[in-house]
């Protein structure tokens, strides 16, 4: 629907104007759009977090670098994991959801659009507010000031003697608004999943990414505030003198801890559970078999949620906590690669005596099997007390959450993308370019990450800006920064294959995978109000079952 079909007094030749367009993008509340503007948002801040990123690999890629001073590469490391975290993971997958999860239940949009619009912005002013800091921290025209204490921003780093100036108050600000944002758009994810599912959709017929937001949404409810609340208390020690985390006036820097990780280790799960959900979608379809265990995955899914609730000290474990404390600790931590575990052999279930498609979505979903249960072991590892003591703030931590975090967020963004494209543009994406471009990162990401672990053991420490020369250092960071150049090789190719395939993709139909949930019911793309009739499912795979009316598995009802 056009402007001026929207707006009657305003006439078609004005409603075709750039500006008019624009202002229908500024001033929608259709999900769909907001969805899509949620992606172009985090697609331009992975490239800056990833620019940040490789400055730094540029620096550590030879012994005693030059390339940038100790002060900036601080502001680089800080930024790079504050943007990727809730500049990138985030939106992307708040985005991706809300452009989904009304299609996929059957609903004509989400239940709060206004609010809706308003989660969106929060996360622009947000990442405005944070990224200002870079020219307005220092006053006007000052030297460059980015916020330097970390992603997690650790006291006595934060207080006025150790970062003077207003960076970290714009961190705490930036990060406070997007925060708003997440936590909007979660009430109105799991409002939305909860009462706008359409006739039929009984909650054990929700496709597991419904199941999984709406655990990730709870989440966002029960975490996010905590750290706003402890951001809250941080402003008011930096502005008004208070002494929350101030150990020399009787404060406590491990409360930051603690309340940082109450928020920070959920949030890992809020980062990678809606990647699991895309996975779950995109597995069956590529390997033309139902999901294997759906009760299961369901039950593992809101059993991750609860437990991740209770593992936040296994990031303390270098503080000197009471071995009870570190014991209680590390049992909950392994205790979660339990339903993680049953999740990796469900999905590898569903693809065992599947007809595989390796099309691009698939690819990404069969690479992430390998790299998170990697991710995930070196994780069990460092949940060993004893382990974390030797290897704390080491690279090999960073190299274990880059396996989690970019295997499983990013690859699943990645997968879900060259999936839901063809739904939201109506044009494919190039498959050719989508191989070529599958595997560079991949080969990119294993040859940056993988030799992070091998430098973490030799004893190089996180968050340093140089290293010396003839300590059995320089192969493995020259192989992490030569992975850099790889991946950015594989990024531009996806950019390239948008580009071209906006114009001249293949059109795509309703359907071009042959998939089953509700989505793909509706044309590409889907019209305002997604249904031109609202569907009546009998069945948890309602596409599939009217394609194949004599597999004994359908029930023949699907869609009425
Ligand atoms: C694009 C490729 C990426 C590169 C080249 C890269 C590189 C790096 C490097 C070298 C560090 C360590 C800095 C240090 O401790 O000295 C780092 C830290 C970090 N990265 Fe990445 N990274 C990438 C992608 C990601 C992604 C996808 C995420 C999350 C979704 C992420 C999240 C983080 C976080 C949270 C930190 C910790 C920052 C801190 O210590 O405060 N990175 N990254
Ligand atoms: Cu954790």
């Amino acid at each position: 629907m056009t402007l001026a079909e929207h707006h009657p007094t305003i006439p078609a030749e004005v409603s075709r104007t750039l500006g008019a367009r624009l202002h229908g993008w500024a001033v929608t509340v259709d999900h769909k759009r907001l969805g899509i503007m949620y992606v172009c948002f985090g697609l331009i801040f992975f490239v800056i977090a990833g620019i940040e990123g490789a400055m730094m690999r540029a620096q550590l890629a030879q012994a005693a670098g030059k390339v940038v001073d100790p002060a900036t590469f601080n502001q680089l490391f800080t930024m790079h994991g504050t943007t990727m975290v809730f500049l990138v993971g985030m939106p992307m997958l708040l985005g991706m959801a809300n452009y989904l999860i009304p299609l996929m239940i059957g609903a004509r949009d989400m239940a709060f659009p206004r609010l809706n619009a308003f989660g969106l912005w929060l996360f622009v002013f947000g990442a405005i507010l944070l990224y200002y800091s870079y020219i307005g921290a220092q006053g006007l025209y000052g030297t460059s000031a980015a916020p330097d204490v970390g992603w997690f921003a650790y006291a006595p780093l934060t207080n006025r003697t150790f970062s003077p100036g207003n960076s970290t108050d714009y961190w705490i600000l930036g990060i406070m608004v997007s925060g708003f944002g997440s936590i909007t758009t979660a009430i109105n994810l799991l409002a939305t999943i909860l009462v706008m599912r359409c006739p039929g959709m009984t909650l054990m017929r929700l496709p597991l990414m419904a199941w999984m937001m709406l655990v990730v949404s709870v989440l966002v409810i029960i975490a996010i505030p905590v750290l706003t609340g402890a951001q809250i208390m941080l402003l008011l020690d930096r502005s008004l003198g208070m002494h929350f985390f101030d150990t020399q006036n009787g404060g406590s820097s491990v409360l930051w801890q603690h309340l940082f990780w109450f928020f920070g280790h959920p949030e890992v799960y809020i980062l990678v559970l809606p990647a699991f959900g895309f996975f779950s979608e995109v597995i069956p379809v590529f390997s033309r078999k139902v999901i294997f265990g759906y009760p299961l995955m369901v039950a593992a899914t809101v059993a991750i949620g609860f437990i991740s609730l209770g593992v936040w000290a296994h990031h303390m474990f270098a503080i000197g906590m009471s071995p009870a404390l570190n014991a209680f600790f590390a049992a909950s931590t392994l205790l979660i690669s339990i339903p993680t575990g049953i999740k990796i052999f469900n999905w590898m279930g569903t693809m065992i005596g599947g007809q595989i498609i390796f099309a691009t979505p698939m690819l990404f979903a069969s690479a992430f099997l390998g790299i998170f249960t990697f991710g995930g072991l070196t994780g069990i590892m460092l949940a060993v007390v004893p382990f974390t003591w030797q290897l704390s703030d080491s690279y090999f931590v960073v190299g274990h959450f880059h396996y989690v975090l970019f295997g499983g967020t990013i690859f699943g963004i990645f997968s879900g993308l060259f999936y839901w494209f063809p739904k939201a543009t109506g044009r494919m994406l190039s498959e050719r370019l989508g191989k070529w471009f599958f595997w560079l990162l991949f080969i990119g990401f294993n040859l940056t990450f993988f030799p992070m672990h091998v430098s973490g053991i030799l004893g190089m420490p996180r968050r340093v800006y140089m290293y010396q020369p003839d300590r059995g250092l320089e192969l493995w960071n020259m192989l992490s920064s030569i992975g850099v150049i790889i991946q950015a090789m594989g990024i531009s190719l996806f950019v390239l294959n948008v580009l071209i395939s906006l114009r001249k993709g293949k059109v795509a139909g309703n359907d071009p995978w042959n998939a089953w949930t509700l989505e793909w019911a509706t044309t590409s793309p889907p019209p305002e109000w997604n249904f031109d009739q609202v569907p009546t499912v009998g069945s948890a795979r309602p596409l599939w079952d009217i394609k194949n009316p004599t597999d004994p598995d359908s029930n023949h009802e699907g869609i009425s």
